[in-house]
């Protein structure tokens, strides 16, 4: 039985998980780095432990002193949040070998799940659509030019180990690929130590189009309807929404059913999230699984009603799922945007001092926060500082009271991407539903501070 959760992360999540453990009456131990000890994480906690210094590889990532505190601290399970150790094997095999419940999959599927040639393999066995392309490492130029001659230009060039688009480039010719496949296999080899490279059809003018999962430890799982992340900045999310106004219902349920077949072939339990890309006739292609709690986990509690971390802990405790897929409404539309601290020209991180918070408050506003008006943003972090969620019966409505909360939001003493945002928000393209992964290149030319 959980009784005691360890929260191995920081920031906007760790208070997050803190809230659904105290509505539960489960008791929290927050850890935290030097550069943390004023965040409100630590305070709301009912117990605290200092990591030590403020990088991440002494603190957040830091597998044996958390260890050493969770069984100081006598707890019963530890929740990872997301990033840092969320998708680390090694680190939820040891929370198992320590006699601990690793709230998420089985550290075997998180190893998996991780490497994508791997995870392609089970899908393609699962039968789940894929994007056309090589499920195998590619092992050299000559061999992937014969690959992309079958396939057809333009295709994708992809590092097996990679994430966020690093080591990927789209090739429209033969003789681009020769030069790109050495440079982005020496970029893969540097970035991930794995250089492996495979090849896959480009999918023009995509939408990334994600699937939540929840499955019990008995075999059972549903899908909790579509996130919509197209709007990205580098392959970082910067608005993500609930349900597609780009889905019909039919497109919807066979990516829904595609999620459950691909969870319950690879024997996955927990909260989990199928990544597609769905192109301009709503074909859709498995991208990879994130078998974790995402950031914009929120518009799918939203409008489903369900507090996923809630059902995260219930699915560690060995419990059954309380409802099947019929009973999992799907009511209204939200939006969620993630607040950076980052200068709106250049988009680097803007750490500094917070003098002073003044956040919207009403009908359909949620806001998730990492600070309160007196934060320090350091720069040993991600800059996201906080997550405004907005909800309301249809999209439009949504997006109206969205306006209206971002016009609202103050952060006073440091430069946010708050002006970013309302560009989008407000532009025309974004209200008639034009959301594709090309977006900010296409729409925002320049932010009006
Ligand atoms: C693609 C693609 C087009 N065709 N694969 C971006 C990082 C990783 N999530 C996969 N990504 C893409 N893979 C093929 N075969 C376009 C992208 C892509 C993208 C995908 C989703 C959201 C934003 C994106 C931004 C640029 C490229």
């Amino acid at each position: 039985m959980i009784n005691k959760i360890l929260i191995a992360n920081r920031g906007e999540i760790a208070s997050r998980i803190i809230r659904t453990c105290k509505e539960l009456g489960i008791g929290t131990v927050a850890i935290y780095s030097e550069a943390d000890s004023e965040s409100p994480f630590v305070s709301y906690a009912d117990e605290a432990y200092l990591l030590g210094g403020s990088r991440v590889q002494e603190s957040y990532l830091n597998v044996a002193k958390i260890l050493d505190i969770a069984k100081e601290a006598k707890v019963d399970a530890i929740h990872p949040g997301y990033g840092f150790l969320s998708e680390n094997a090694d680190f939820a095999q040891s929370c198992e070998a320590a006699g601990l419940i690793f709230i998420g999959p089985k550290p075997d599927v998180i190893q998996q799940m991780g490497n994508k040639v791997e995870a392609r393999k089970k899908m393609e066995e699962a039968g789940i659509p894929l994007v056309p392309g090589f499920s195998r490492p590619l092992t050299d130029s000559m061999e992937a030019a014969a690959v992309a001659e079958k396939i057809g230009y333009p295709i994708m060039l992809k590092a097996s180990a990679g994430g966020g688009g690093i080591g990927m480039q789209a090739i429209t010719n033969e003789e681009e690929l020769s030069k790109a496949f050495e440079g982005n296999q020496k970029r893969a080899q540097l970035f991930f130590g794995n250089g492996d490279m495979f090849i896959e059809k480009l999918i023009e003018k995509p939408r990334h189009i994600e699937i939540q999962v929840l499955a019990d430890k008995f075999g059972n799982a549903v899908y909790l309807w579509e996130r919509e992340c197209s709007i990205q900045r580098r392959h970082q999310k910067v608005v993500e929404e609930a349900p597609s106004s780009f889905l019909d219902e039919e497109t919807r349920r066979k990516m829904g059913e595609a999620a459950i077949k691909a969870v319950q072939s690879i024997g996955y339990h927990n909260a989990g999230t199928l990544e597609f890309l769905v192109d301009v006739n709503k074909k859709f292609y498995f991208l990879e699984m994130n078998t974790r709690l995402q950031v914009e986990h929120p518009v799918t509690e939203e409008i489903t009603g369900l507090d996923l971390v809630e059902q995260q802990i219930k699915i560690a405790n060995g419990e059954k799922l309380s409802f099947t897929q019929e009973n999992v409404k799907r009511q209204g539309h939200a939006i969620e945007v993630r607040i950076y601290a980052e200068d709106p020209k250049t988009f680097y991180p803007a750490p500094g001092k917070i003098t002073g918070l003044s956040l919207p408050e009403g009908e359909g506003i949620r806001h998730e926060l990492a600070v309160q008006a007196t934060s320090v943003v350091s720069h040993f972090y991600d800059p996201m500082i906080a997550k405004l969620v907005v909800s309301g019966a249809t999209r439009e409505i949504a997006i109206d009271r969205l306006k209206e909360a971002l016009e609202n939001y103050k952060v006073e003493g440091i430069k946010t991407n708050l002006p970013l945002l309302k560009e989008i928000i407000e532009h025309e393209a974004y209200y008639q539903g034009d959301t594709t992964t090309d977006f900010i290149n296409k729409y925002i030319k320049k932010i009006k501070v």
